[in-house]
């Protein structure tokens, strides 16, 4: 696999040089100075091209080209919006940048309760915590029927939450839920929103009668109008699977499990509708077998995310070590089965001073490196397995 590194532009901390001395060989980045639903100029491109090329790297990998919100819902501005995505698509391809990571998930991109659980050596982690994240959807999104999606046991525990919250608590839920994980991914609510909460419940307002198949049909339409664009200039595709893998505060999800991932391949039969198999995210849903579904897509699959979690048995779950043996073996099938496929790994702990240095969420620099030493060790002792 080419060993890449997301990178969020020039005002990153974490310089190109500083990846040229740690192995790092592709880029995977975003315009993210660029709002979401407007057109990327090949200018624009060429510029964070070159930029990339300064330094001794390549530009290997799109994370992400936002897909607005107004598209997955289906507004009536949708094909003016598409017709922009295929503009962005179009002056990528010209400029050579044609492996593109996004996702398809309602309103919130990733989901996380806690951005530094403590680990007992010292280090942490990300956390989901799914009786805390009931606490936000009952108690501080108040979400009508809420309940009804949270079983006994973690109404619960979240009883027992309720009882010593602080609005301290409350706010730091609200930030790590819908703040601290999507502004820098380019999501829907950033660090200067004001009412992060009332705007939240008016996003969820959007998809108020969008269920799984409204949305499957969605994506199917957006697939099938940009098609043509990935045909001419062979750019590859790979939607990021819905973290965690689950149904969520009622918003509909669509790649979440086996079955998903076979609709929508065979919803639009073109090898440029490919899979990001991040294991990370799959692994959080005890219903998904990583190994068995990495070695089942390895070959629709255009980008790697190295990481995985272990989900506990009440739902909980927390990213796991990169010598994970389940790890050990995804990296082992991508590297027979895909070589050269773009990986990079993702969130690794927070070490080392990381933790005073204000990254972005999830993409600590000793943490992530640490985490790259030990995925191309893997890599390594694989390629001499033969
Ligand atoms: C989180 C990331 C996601 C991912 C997007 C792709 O750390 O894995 O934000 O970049 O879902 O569109």
């Amino acid at each position: 696999m080419e060993k890449t590194w997301r990178w969020f532009g020039p005002n990153d901390k974490i310089t190109l040089d500083m990846l040229r001395q740690i192995g790092v060989e592709g880029i995977v980045t975003s315009l993210h100075h660029i709002p979401n639903g407007e057109v990327w100029s090949e200018e624009e491109v060429k510029k964070m091209k070159d930029y990339i090329e300064a330094h001794g790297l390549r530009w290997s990998v799109v994370e992400s080209l936002p897909v607005s919100e107004s598209i997955k819902y289906g507004g009536p501005d949708r094909d003016e919006l598409i017709e922009k995505y295929k503009e962005s698509l179009a002056n990528l391809g010209r400029c050579g940048v044609k492996t593109i990571c996004y996702n398809f998930m309602p309103v919130l991109d990733w989901a996380r309760t806690d951005l530094e659980y403590p680990n007992p050596d010292g280090t942490s982690n990300l956390y989901f915590n799914r009786a805390e994240f009931a606490y936000f959807d009952i108690h501080i999104l108040h979400r009508e029927g809420a309940e009804a999606d949270y079983d006994a046991e973690t109404l619960a525990r979240m009883e027992e939450i309720r009882k010593n919250m602080t609005p301290e608590g409350e706010h730091r839920l609200v930030d790590n839920i819908i703040v601290r994980t999507q502004g820098f991914v380019n999501g829907n609510i950033s660090e200067n929103d004001k009412e992060p909460v009332e705007k939240f419940k008016s996003l969820l307002e959007l998809y108020k009668g969008i269920d799984a198949e409204q949305l499957r049909a969605n994506m199917k339409y957006f697939l099938e109008a940009i098609m043509p664009v990935c045909d001419e200039y062979d750019i590859n595709m790979c939607v990021h699977p819905d973290d965690p893998p689950l149904q969520i505060l009622g918003l509909p999800r669509i790649v979440t499990c086996d079955a998903d991932i076979q609709a929508f391949l065979n919803a639009v039969p073109n090898p440029h509708n490919g899979l990001t198999f991040c294991a990370g995210s799959l692994s959080g849903g005890a219903h998904n077998d990583v190994v068995a579904l990495a070695k089942k897509y390895a070959g629709r699959t255009h980008f790697v995310h190295a990481r995985i979690c272990n989900v506990f048995p009440n739902g909980d779950f927390k990213e796991s070590s990169h010598l994970d043996p389940r790890l050990i073996e995804i990296v082992r099938t991508f590297e027979k089965e895909r070589p050269g496929v773009p990986m990079r790994v993702d969130h690794a702990p927070l070490m080392l001073g990381d933790e005073k240095m204000g990254y972005n969420a999830g993409y600590s620099f000793h943490g992530r490196m640490l985490a790259l030493g030990m995925v191309s060790g893997i890599m390594a002792t694989v390629n001499q397995e033969g």
